[in-house]
């Protein structure tokens, strides 16, 4: 996990620790970091914004007495990695769906949009589960009604961690399943509605178009984009395409237990500004961790 920043930000810290550069040196060591960046999945315009943050601190950056140059680099590093990375506490989360249900009587309602196979299913899943943990009952509306045996695995991932699901036939108005899920969760005092939807292989216009119905029809309280960390850039174009086309309010980032350059995390926040809630870390229903900055930029910076 994050192993290639990891290598991109330690044999910048090498070279720069060493000695004293000339203009000519540092220029040629920050290209290398910046194609060691890219080289982990950070994109282009993320790690140019990255090396103009670092540029011209470590221009004026004195190699200091023995021993003491890594930690002042890493003070560099750490403030432009948190300058960067956002993220968004599970708990706040949680502070919003009990506010809604207190001075509404209503339920929280979660639309997940992302590309297929990026982990829609298996994170609402996780996230009905770590619910319940808390204490909220959810429902798992099946809007998936296009992808064969979507309805199946939805269903059978809501009784694994034994919470409702709510579906009709495939084919059928993905919005009418969410609509009837929001109807049957007031009747039931669920607290919360997590809405599956299809993904596609790009984001197809008639993706968005449904993408935009549903939201429309179903007023969601938040859109969660899920995003397989191990697919890098085509990752950064779905994600700016849900953005503009569908609007995103936090980012689920899956596989990072097999993601070894980790560079997404930095585009995402980055180019589409939209908080990271969670990160996937597993195919358990357990493997799901608050996004924590600080965890990440140290094990970035270890
Ligand atoms: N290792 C690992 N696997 C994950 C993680 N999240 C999801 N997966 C796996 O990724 C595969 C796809 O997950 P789904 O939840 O079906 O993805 P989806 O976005 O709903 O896919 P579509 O419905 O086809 O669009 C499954 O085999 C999951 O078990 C994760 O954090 N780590
Ligand atoms: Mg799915």
């Amino acid at each position: 996990m994050l192993e290639g920043l990891k290598r991109a930000f330690q044999s910048l810290t090498e070279r720069v620790t060493k000695a004293t550069l000339s203009e000519k040196e540092l220029r040629e060591a920050l290209e290398d970091f910046k194609l060691q960046l890219v080289g982990s999945d950070v994109s282009l315009e993320t790690a140019e914004h990255i090396v103009n943050l670092i540029r011209p601190k470590l221009a004026e950056f004195k190699v200091p007495r023995f021993g003491e140059a890594e930690d002042a680099i890493k003070t560099v590093y750490r403030d432009v990695l948190n300058n960067i990375l956002l993220e968004f506490p599970p708990e706040t989360l949680l502070s919003n769906i009990e506010e809604k249900s207190r001075e509404r009587g209503e339920p929280y309602i979660i639309l997940f949009v992302g590309p297929n196979g990026g982990g829609k299913t298996t994170t609402i899943a996780k996230i009905a589960y770590w619910l319940k943990k808390n204490g909220l009952a959810s429902v798992l509306a099946c809007a998936d009604t296009f992808r064969a045996a979507a309805i199946e695995q939805a269903k059978n991932l809501a009784a694994q961690v034994g919470v409702r699901a709510v579906s009709q036939k495939y084919g059928a108005d993905p919005a009418a399943v969410a609509m009837d899920t929001i109807i049957s969760a007031k009747s039931n005092r669920e607290s919360v509605v997590l809405i599956d939807t299809a993904g596609r292989s790009e984001a197809k216009k008639n993706l968005l178009d449904e993408m935009r119905k549903m939201k429309r029809v179903a007023q969601p309280d938040s859109t969660i984009l899920v995003l397989d960390s191990l697919t890098g850039s085509a990752a950064r174009e779905q994600a700016r395409r849900f953005h503009e086309n569908v609007g995103v309010d936090y980012v689920v980032l899956t596989k990072l237990d097999s993601d070894s350059r980790g560079g997404l995390a930095l585009t995402v926040c980055h180019e589409i500004r939209s908080p990271i809630v969670f990160i996937g870390v597993g195919q358990g229903m357990d493997d799901l961790k608050p996004f924590k900055k600080e965890f990440i930029v140290e094990r970035i910076l270890a």
